[in-house]
Parts: C-alpha cells; structure tokens; sequence
C-alpha cells in the first residue's frame, strides 16, 4: 500500500477526483456534503492498474482548515496536487505547497482538474513552475475531469508510476503512530486512525501512549476496512485499544513502541524558510498530525530553539513546520537537530550554542553526540534518533564502558586521571582511612551512576569493602600495625581480656588508630574503647558450649575469665550475631 495526500485550494476538486478515482465519498460529514466543502481529513482507497492499493489521505482547501490539512500531510511522504484549470494558481494552491516544501516532501504529482471546463494549459505551466521550485522538483502533470472522467486512466498510470518510486518503508524502525482520528465503536471500544510511516503493528502488541502511565495495548487492527493480525508501514491503519478510554487521545497524540523514543519540550532546530530573525516569539509547529503552540528563541541565523507547550515524541532529524496562525503564514520548515539541548543559563551559552548548532546537519552523529554530551546511555541516544552500533561492526570507541554507559573516550581517559588524584589526595588528607568511598568519589567525578567509578578503577587502584585505594590499601599505616601487635603480644594468651583505656592510650591506639584497625580487620571494637582482638569471638563460642545449657552471664564470665566490662558486650554481640541466645530469665544458650 502507499499513501498519498492530496492538496490544494478549497473548492479545485480534490474530492471530487478522489471520489472518481476510488469509488468511496471522502467527505465522511453531512455538514460538508451540505456545503460542498471538505472541512475535515477524509479517506478514500482503490487499486491501481499494477495491482498496487493506493489510500488517499484527502485534505479541505479552506484556509480556515489548514491545520486539518497539516495534520493529514504530515505524516505522508506523496502529495497529489489538485489545480483547477479555470481557476489556475490560487493562494492555498501555494500554501499547502510551501507546507509540502517545508515538510520535505519529495515525491509527488501535479493533477489540472475541471479540464472540461477550460484550457489546463496554463493552470498546468504555472503550477509546474511553482512546484519546481521546491523539494517535489519536476512532477508529471495530467489534465482530468472529475465530471467526466477524462484523463483518468493517465492518473492512474501516473500514481502507479509515483508508487514505483518511492523508497521502500524501514519495517523494523519502531512503530511512531500519528493519530488523525479517534472515535468509538459500540463493542470494541477505542479506536484510533493514522498513517504508518515506518515499523509493524501486531494484534497483543503494547504501545506507549504519552501521558499514560500504562502501556496500551492493541485489541485488533484493520487495514482499509479490513481486519488483520498485523500491518507493516506504509499503511493506513485502524487500531483498536484495549481497555483505554476516547477522551484519553485524539489528533496529534502518537502510539510508540515502548522505550524508544524522547518526549521533549525543548528542541534546537535548523530552519528552512524565514531566516531566525525574522519569525514572531509564538508560532505553532506543526509535526506529524500534532500541532503544538512554541516560543521562539533563535541562536543564529538558521537556527533556534523551540518550548514547545506540551512535550512531544520528536527525534534528531525530524522534519516539521512552523506555522504563524495569525497570518495564514507558513514560516518554513524545520529540522530537528538536537531533542535534548543543553540548558543556555550561563553568559555567552547562547553564543557558544549557536556555533554548535552551526555544525549540525539533523543527521544522527554518535561521535559527535559523544563529544558534546561526553557520558550517557545507549537506551538515552536511541530514545533520540541516534542509532547505537552493537556487535562486531560497531568501532571500539562506539563500545560502552559501564553497563550500556557510551563515553567520548578523550572525556573518558580525563576521568581515569582524576580519579587517580582524587583517591592519593583522599590518601594525603586520611593517612588512615584505607581509600575512598565509591561514593564519594562518585560524587567528587559528578558521575551519575557508582557503576562508571567501578570501571574507572583500575590496578593498582582496586576496590574493596566500597572504597577505592591502592592494592595495599588495607594495610594499616605502620603505627597502628605496631600497637595492633603489641595488644596480641600481650593479650594473645589471655584473649578475652580487653586493654584498659589508659593503656590503649599508652600503645598510641586513640579511636581514629582503633577505627583504621577495626575497618582493617585487625582489631574488633565491642564498645567505645574496648577492643578484643578478631579471633576472639570464634574462641568464646566454644568455651561457652563448653558450659551447662543455659548459662548465666557470671557463668560467662568467670568461664571467659574477664571482667562485666567485656563480658555484657561481648555476649551482646554475640547475640546479635545469632551465636547465643538470651532467654526470657536473662540466661544463653549458644545455638548449634
Ligand atoms: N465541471 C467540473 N466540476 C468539477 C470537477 N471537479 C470538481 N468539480 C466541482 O467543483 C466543486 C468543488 O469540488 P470538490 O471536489 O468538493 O473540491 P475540493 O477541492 O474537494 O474542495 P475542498 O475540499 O473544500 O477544498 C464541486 O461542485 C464539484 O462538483 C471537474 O473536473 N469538472
Ligand atoms: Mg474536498
């Protein structure tokens, strides 16, 4: 299938043509049958000679409903443009060209109706002219009647032809779903239409709608009025929602695979029409079939930065228009460089962000986004528009370094370094702390997540215990490793008796020495200044299962052969440890 859009000024026979051609009334609303006039999108289908199915997308030529035009344009890449031949050149005739050219659209055709009521000679040399001169290039023309029929086969010999050209659709790009209409049916529920630009829709598949906190799931599919399991872009499609509501979307909202794409409000953008200068503060930008009120900031003399009044799903390289309401004007296209700018607070940040954008074509960049932006996601980039090479293609560089982390390596190997000097300076200033925190230097790297600091250690710094130091590390500093084998010379034998406080101060073991050693291992601390050393605790188990079952803490005590002061804290730990366990009366048992 391919999709077409017709355009045109009100009233040159765009309806009319596509009623011809498919058989099917395109004006779905008694109002319009009633004047005559397409207010809203109608669709219409039929296929062509080669067997190929062509859906029409037909749009109002008012320009009071420019809008619904756009809306029905945006997400189509083919145009039919509908001049009437006693009427020539009109000024929707080149509006909805300039909204054509600013969207980009490349292909199309260029159709002289109401043939049999004059001469299609000149409506058709001016409209070739005009059309030339924007991104359609030279279009084939052919002279029809609606009324009569004349001319037709020649159109569809010619939309067979426009059909051939087109590029093939990317069927495994995520599924972007512009939704033009949604309505109700008795039975089924929700139902949304739109053109499938790109991707596959399945019956069961789950789609993200923005705003929604759960994902919506697809109850059934019809493609022209018929029901299918699953459609492949390009398509029309009607798609059934499970279980979501009408009022929960409309035109301009999209149904995206899930976790592909950015909702942003803020984009940097290259303009193709009016230069920066010259555009209003507030225009509307019109993409896919939303359209979304925007202030103007701009940053050069192509470019600028777009707040959008509600996020959208955009990425890099999107195509979409600006649009001045006010003046019936369409200012131009855009093409979305960056979805995700920086903020511009500092002085000069403007300056600097206009040479930036500058450099940007709208094409997505890996090294180039990873130079800018230095460290982020692989799932962040995609979400963006910016493909993420994996397997054995992608270059070394393009590899992540944590977890799916992308770094611009330069950035990457400026942070190895640092973290070297963050973790001697940390050695400097706490001689006895044995290395620093992961998270305070996570913090001190302004890292955003503890994996990068793990993969930015490398021998002989290591980690251990959560903290980052030379291999050596949980040595202790030589004094303490000193008095640590003075108290084991001296209490070695006699192991659950603790050093008095005034001697713990005559071994030069204050409660900085006594925390290095107990993180150290060396030394296990049961209350402030009372310090056994580790073994300890092994060595009181078995003496205590040596004692009749339960046993009171004098029992303990003397069985130990210490003092309360290391006794009732010594059990406590024990306890806590899950080795003994205090009965209702006070008395232990060790637990076996
Ligand atoms: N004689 C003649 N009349 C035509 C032809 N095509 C359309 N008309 C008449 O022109 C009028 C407008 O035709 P539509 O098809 O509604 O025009 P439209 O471009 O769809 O108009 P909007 O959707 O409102 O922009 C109608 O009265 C048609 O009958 C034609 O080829 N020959
Ligand atoms: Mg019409």
């Amino acid at each position: 299938m391919f999709v077409v859009a017709t355009a045109g000024h009100v009233d040159h026979g765009k309806s009319t043509l596509v009623r011809a051609l498919t058989g099917m009334e395109p004006d779905r609303w008694a109002e319009e049958r009633r004047r005559g006039m397409t207010i809203d999108l109608g669709f219409a289908w039929t296929t062509l000679p080669s067997g190929a199915t062509v859906a029409f997308v037909d749009v109002p030529g008012h320009e009071r409903f420019v809008p619904n035009m756009l809306a029905g344009v945006g997400p189509v890449p083919a145009a039919l443009i509908v001049v009437a031949a006693d009427e020539g050149w009109m000024p929707q005739s080149a509006e909805h060209l300039a909204a054509l050219d600013a969207l980009g659209v490349a292909y199309g055709l260029l159709a002289v109706t109401r043939a049999d009521l004059a001469d299609p000679g000149p409506a058709t040399a001016r409209a070739r002219a005009e059309i030339a001169a924007t991104s359609l290039g030279a279009v084939p023309a052919v002279a029809v009647s609606g009324l009569t029929g004349a001319g037709l086969p020649e159109l569809r010999a010619a939309l067979d032809r426009l059909a051939a050209q087109l590029p093939a659709p990317v069927v495994d790009d995520p599924v972007r779903l512009w939704v033009d209409r949604s309505f109700t049916v008795r039975g089924s529920g929700t139902v949304v239409t739109g053109t499938l630009g790109g991707g596959r829709l399945r019956v069961g598949d789950e789609l993200e709608l923005a705003g929604a906190d759960e994902p919506v799931r697809v109850r059934g599919l019809h493609c022209l009025g018929e029901a299918r399991p699953e459609a492949a872009a390009v398509a029309r499609v009607a798609v059934n929602l499970r279980g979501t509501p009408r009022d929960r979307l409309g035109r301009g909202d999209a149904l995206l695979t899930p976790g592909r794409f950015h909702h942003t409000d803020l984009v940097d953008v290259r303009l193709t029409g009016d230069p920066a200068g010259d555009l209003p503060a507030t225009l509307t930008l019109h993409v896919g079939s939303a359209a979304v009120p925007v202030r103007v900031r701009p940053l050069g003399p192509d470019t600028v930065r777009l707040r959008l009044a509600r996020p959208l799903p955009l990425l890099v390289g999107d195509r979409a228009l600006l649009r001045d309401p006010g003046r019936h004007h369409v200012s131009g296209g855009v093409r979305v460089l960056d979805v995700a700018p920086p903020p511009l607070g500092r002085r000069g940040a403007a300056a600097a962000r206009s040479q930036v954008l500058a450099e940007l074509d709208g094409r997505p960049d890996l090294a180039g986004e990873l130079r800018r932006r230095r460290l982020i996601r692989a799932g962040a980039l995609i979400r963006m528009g910016v493909p993420v090479p994996t397997g054995r293609d992608s270059p070394a560089w393009a590899a992540s370094v944590a977890g799916d982390w992308l770094a611009d390596p330069a950035h990457w190997r400026q942070l190895g370094e640092r973290l070297t000097e963050e973790v001697a300076r940390h050695a400097r200033e706490h001689p006895l702390e044995p290395g620093m925190p992961v998270d305070a230097l996570r913090q001190r790297l302004a890292l955003p997540d503890r994996v990068l600091v793990e993969a930015l250690v490398r021998p002989p710094l290591r980690i251990h215990a959560g903290r980052v130091g030379a291999a050596s590390a949980n040595a202790l500093p030589e004094p303490v490793a000193l008095a640590v084998s003075r108290v084991r010379a001296e209490y070695g034998d006699r192991p659950f008796r603790a050093p008095e406080a005034d001697r713990l101060v005559d071994l030069g073991l204050g409660p900085r020495e006594i925390g290095a050693a107990v993180r150290a291992g060396a030394l296990l601390r049961l209350a402030d200044n009372v310090v056994l050393l580790p073994d300890a605790l092994d060595d009181a188990v078995r003496v205590l299962a040596g004692l009749p079952q339960p046993f009171t803490l004098s029992a303990a005590r003397q069985a130990l052969d210490t003092t309360r002061r290391v006794a009732v804290p010594l059990l406590e730990l024990l306890d806590r440890r899950g080795a003994t366990r205090r009965l209702p009366d006070d008395a232990r048992i060790v637990v076996t």
